[in-house]
């Protein structure tokens, strides 16, 4: 998979190198492209906004820089991915779907957006995602990238040590995962539950689903409503 990245701060990218990302990358199982947007900019300023019009606050990123940006860095098989809170939200279906992309561009914008155009122009040519992480507002696109390739590099094959632990994540089967326990047996007072350590791997089976039931029920009320009809059996309703 090859990614891009289009931004005014691309040092803001660097951890896109590090740790999980970087090993994926030594490993050539991704490619990364970094690229400075004022980089397409023909002024003096090297100006990449503009003020909005209808007026009201903020600048809006400027559709003629942005336009040659893409038609540089996109090509045939391009999905365009652009984080903004007013977007869908992004979630582990769609971290699947990406991970199933030969090309990722990224083009994260700040101020009060980029130019509506500029996506128009795009859908023309490629699928266009605007994507939010959540109900919440950020001041550029770049953490949202950051976040946004951590989760779609992780479902690559070949990039985590443990190929079974993405299938057993929490939302993979639609509720949050339960708790995990490590050695000692017994910590500062606290101990293991007992259950854990009875090797009864049905009870235990039965147990870390009762405890992701209700951890779900308590945080997550929302996602119990939206599981699919029958992937609750009678004992789950019965938690
Ligand atoms: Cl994806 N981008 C920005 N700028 N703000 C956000 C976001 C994304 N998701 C939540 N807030």
């Amino acid at each position: 998979m090859r990614i891009d990245v289009v931004t005014i701060f691309p040092e803001y990218l660097d951890p896109l190198r590090a740790a999980l990302l970087g090993r994926a990358l030594d490993r050539g199982l991704i490619e990364v492209g970094v690229h400075d947007l004022r980089d397409w900019t023909h002024d003096v300023h090297r100006a990449v906004d503009d003020a909005p019009y209808g007026g009201g606050p903020g600048m809006v990123m400027k559709p003629q820089v942005w336009g040659a940006a893409l038609d540089d860095v996109c090509g045939e098989r391009t999905r365009l991915v652009v984080p903004t809170p007013a977007g869908r939200p992004f979630t582990q279906r769609l971290a699947h779907s990406y991970a199933a992309e030969e090309h990722l561009v990224f083009a994260c914008g700040r101020y009060e957006g980029i130019d509506q155009r500029v996506l128009t122009d795009a859908a023309r040519r490629m699928p266009v995602d605007e994507v939010s992480l959540g109900d919440y507002v950020l001041v550029g696109g770049e953490a949202a990238v950051l976040v946004i390739v951590e989760a779609v590099v992780r479902l690559l094959p070949g990039v985590l040590g443990n190929p079974v632990s993405a299938e057993q994540d929490s939302f993979s089967d639609g509720l949050l995962e339960g708790p995990s326990y490590t050695r000692p047996e017994v910590w500062r007072d606290l101990a293991v539950p007992e259950v854990l350590r009875s090797g009864n791997h049905a009870r235990i089976d039965r147990w870390r689903r009762d405890q992701a039931l209700e951890r779900t029920f308590r945080r997550r009320p929302d996602l119990l409503e939206r599981l699919p009809e029958g992937s609750l059996d009678e004992h789950d309703r019965a938690v």
